[in-house]
């Protein structure tokens, strides 16, 4: 097998675009088979060579643990004098999700240790881009930069810290330049994951600017996301694992003078490769609940997640992130959390008014949900030993009422709770166990590592029930929505790699799928990008009708009664070439 750090693999794309050999055949793979292939994709991240490619650097490169070290020391002098001082997180889509995440529960612990909160998040599209996917502010570099603006107003010390794992979101650079042209206030630092001499202009100007300690480049290899260009999946998990190490370390030399050294930092990365380890040791328990998940979407039934605390947000950011991944239904796989908004605690409050896909909250579920639930569905408590586990069993009893299909991801840090009271609650309960070695008893570290664990269990749920019903061709995510500059650029490379047909044709054969007529007038053709996306917006299905239309020379209609007739896109392909 190709290893993809070779040179010759793919030497058109970058890592993150790039489709992963381990997943090549996902699609025909069964649970079991799925959750292994993810456990080798998510291993990556921990990888401690380049495979000889000197163009790569990895997670525990010591340039990069020693950048790690340089911004956790930004961080510690911002704790020490929070006054007139801001650390801001932002991106767009799961980028922006993880900023949020990682911004709001630090400000929660800053604030019951009575400190002032200084952690501040944005996500391009604002606040409702938290529960839905906003791809198009993502290509907006000026509303990065005012966004950024407004939230430094009136401060003296920013650290700002950029995600994009693609290094490519146009919002973020807008206010990457903007950090530049304010580097007496602020001090940026970008995190993703190609090298920079791939990537924008900006992420070279801070390179240089690195050499002087005024900016900085965090963009470690981790390899191709399983389902190719899927940033959620790897992308997030890696962001999350370096944000925390980073933010970690600062906290405890601000506020335990433990001092922030090059060892601790790789000690800090090594914990969370074993909580890797320790999660996908329950490969089994895993694919049982991916089947499960399989048989209600194929059954036309739904995916619950009802999480505790961070837990259930972690549910909520899951399920809305297969809408654009899959071209799911809303309905398919959703989320809801314990006391809903008050627990995100998001700047914006609660946005239940902007309509169904923000209904988040547990009584919400109750009300609309719970009356209808069949066995059809499946129900996926997530909670830890330190949730209220009299209301954890309280309204898992109200949902048996209605299905037997129920099935919870347990955490258990300190082993003082009642496994067997739980455990005769569910039809199944994937206990993960954490050795009090891992955490030492530190709750800022168990919840970072409960988070984690969840987050790769779930995206490994979604991930393989949809692979399951056929929604993936090969490794590639072809039945995406093409909203942004970015995922019309991924459209067109999917139809190239799988027709042979020519970047003019594919982009022919994609805008006729877009705008939905055989014949392109002039004024389409020309028409920008932003345009197509907009439109492509409120359609289904665009690149897989214009696949199966460049692979039959058909109509329209014709890919479309191919598709409708095969629930396995690589089937309805095949079926059309058969009749070439
Ligand atoms: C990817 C996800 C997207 C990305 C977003 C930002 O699975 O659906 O929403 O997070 O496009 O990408 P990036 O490369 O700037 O972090």
């Amino acid at each position: 097998m190709q290893h993809w750090q070779q040179p010759s693999y793919e030497p058109y794309l970058p890592v993150t675009e790039k489709s992963n050999p381990i997943t090549r055949d996902i699609d025909r793979a069964n649970p079991e088979e799925i959750v292994q292939m993810l456990q080798k994709c998510d291993a990556e991240i921990f990888e401690r060579t380049s495979h000889g490619n000197p163009m790569y650097q990895t997670l525990c490169s010591s340039s990069v643990v020693q950048t790690i070290v340089e911004v956790s020391k930004r961080v510690e002098v911002i704790l020490k004098d929070p006054e007139d001082s801001l650390i801001v997180l932002s991106g767009c889509g799961t980028s922006g999700r993880i900023a949020f995440l990682l911004a709001t529960s630090l400000n929660r612990w800053l604030a019951s240790h009575h400190q002032k909160q200084i952690y501040s998040y944005i996500i391009a599209g604002g606040d409702k881009a938290l529960l839905t996917s906003q791809e198009s502010p993502e290509d907006d570099p000026f509303l990065g930069a005012l966004t950024l603006d407004k939230a430094c107003v009136g401060k003296k010390h920013v650290l700002f810290i950029g995600i994009s794992c693609g290094l490519s979101a146009p919002f973020v650079a807008g206010q990457l330049d903007f950090c530049l042209r304010n580097l007496k206030i602020i001090t940026p630092v970008l995190i993703g994951f190609n090298p920079v001499d791939m990537a924008r202009e900006i992420a070279e100007r801070m390179n240089e600017l690195q050499k002087q300690k005024k900016a900085y480049v965090l963009n470690p290899a981790v390899g191709p996301e399983a389902i190719s260009g899927s940033s959620r999946m790897k992308g997030g998990s890696a962001t999350k694992v370096i944000l925390e190490t980073i933010l970690l370390a600062g906290h405890e030399a601000a506020c335990n003078n433990k001092a922030i050294t090059f060892n601790g930092i790789l000690h800090s990365l090594n914990k969370f490769e074993k909580v890797h380890q320790i999660t996908y040791s329950h490969t089994k328990e895993l694919a049982a609940l991916v089947e499960k998940a399989a048989v209600s979407l194929r059954r036309k039934g739904h995916v619950y997640y009802l999480g505790w605390q961070t837990l259930g947000i972690i549910g909520i950011i899951d399920a809305s992130e297969c809408i654009p991944t899959f071209g799911a239904g809303f309905e398919d796989i959703r989320g809801f959390v314990s006391n809903g908004f008050s627990e995100m605690n998001n700047k914006e409050g609660d946005l239940s008014s902007l309509g169904p896909h923000f209904i988040i909250d547990h009584k919400d579920f109750v009300h609309t949900i719970l009356p209808n639930l069949s066995d059809n569905d499946t129900v996926i408590f997530l909670y830890s030993e330190n949730d209220d586990l009299n209301e954890v069993s309280a309204l898992a009893k109200s949902v048996r009422q209605h299905t037997s299909n129920l099935h919870a991801i347990a955490h258990e840090l300190t082993g003082l709770s009642d496994p067997d009271r739980m455990r005769s609650q569910f039809m199944a309960v994937l206990t993960i166990k954490w050795p009090s070695s891992l955490h030492k008893y530190n709750p800022v570290l168990m919840k970072q590592h409960c988070e984690l664990s969840t987050k790769w269990c779930l995206n490994a749920i979604s991930t393989g029930a949809h692979v399951l019903t056929g929604k993936v061709y090969m490794n590639y995510m072809i039945d995406l929505r093409v909203t942004n500059s970015k995922l019309y650029r991924r459209a067109i490379h999917i139809l190239k790699r799988f027709t042979g047909s020519t970047q003019a044709y594919c982009e022919t054969a994609l805008l006729r799928a877009i705008y939905g007529i055989e014949e392109l007038s002039d004024g389409m053709s020309s028409t920008n990008v932003t345009q197509h996306t907009l439109v492509a917006n409120e359609r289904g299905s665009v690149v897989p009708i214009a696949l199966v239309m460049l692979q039959s020379r058909g109509t329209i209609a014709e890919a479309k009664s191919y598709l409708d007739a095969y629930s396995v896109i690589r089937d309805a392909v095949a079926a059309c070439q058969r009749l070439l």
